[in-house]
């Protein structure tokens, strides 16, 4: 198995760049963000809950998230590997994932860091909440709560994986294809 994490701070290209590389290398995509919105759009206690953290721009619990994550693990068995997005944003999801992980036999292999300027950012996000409408997009105040929720703690996940070497840092700024092509290096010489 080949397991990946795509990380970064909220607006990086996560998203963006996942549904490309799980489309060439095969991979199971698993964004908690999408999980989140999904219960949230059912209106599943689970997703009003969620939605309340996700409006002030903060982190849903990680009882919460990882539990869904082992869920959607268990739920498949027989994949060729997973891609990580969103997941894990916390110093305890981390570990959480790397156990599971260890159940399996198939650690993470390595983390590709996405890397974008705060202005980037608020400038992205701003952007699509013109047209998502998605919440916590469209309130500047609750964009740069959640880049301060990242620095506060998402950023030890990073510490987390480089005590392993698995980091690799990748420029985020430059068009979709350029990053795309820089992610693909990375992860070439490893699969
Ligand atoms: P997520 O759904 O994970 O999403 P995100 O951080 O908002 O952005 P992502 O990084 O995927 O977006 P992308 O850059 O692709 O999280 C939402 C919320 O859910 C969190 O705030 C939190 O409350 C909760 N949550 C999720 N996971 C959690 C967890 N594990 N624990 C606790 N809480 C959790 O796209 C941004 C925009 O940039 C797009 O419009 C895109 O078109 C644009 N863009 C992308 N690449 C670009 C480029 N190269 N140039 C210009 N624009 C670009």
């Amino acid at each position: 198995m080949f397991n990946l994490i795509l990380f970064g701070p909220p607006g990086s290209g996560k998203g963006t760049q996942s549904e490309k590389l799980i489309l060439r290398y095969g991979l199971k995509h698993l964004s908690t963000g999408d999980m989140l919105r999904s219960e949230i759009a059912r209106q599943t206690p689970l997703g009003m809950e969620a939605k309340k953290v996700m409006d002030r721009g903060e982190l849903v619990s990680d009882e919460i998230v990882i539990g869904m994550i082992r869920s959607n693990i268990d739920a498949n068995q027989q994949v060729r590997g997973f891609l990580f997005d969103g997941f894990p944003r916390t110093a305890a999801q981390a570990v959480a994932l790397d156990l599971l992980l260890e159940e399996k036999g198939a650690p993470i292999s390595v983390m590709l860091a996405l890397e974008v300027s705060e202005e980037e950012l608020v400038k992205r996000l701003m952007k699509r909440g013109e047209t998502s409408g998605r919440s916590d997009d469209t309130n500047e105040s609750v964009i740069r709560a959640r880049i301060t929720e990242y620095h506060n703690k998402t950023t030890a996940v990073a510490a987390h994986y480089e005590k392993f070497d698995k980091v690799r840092l990748i420029k985020g700024e430059g068009s979709i294809d350029e990053i795309f092509s820089l992610l693909c290096t990375e992860i070439d010489s490893r699969i």
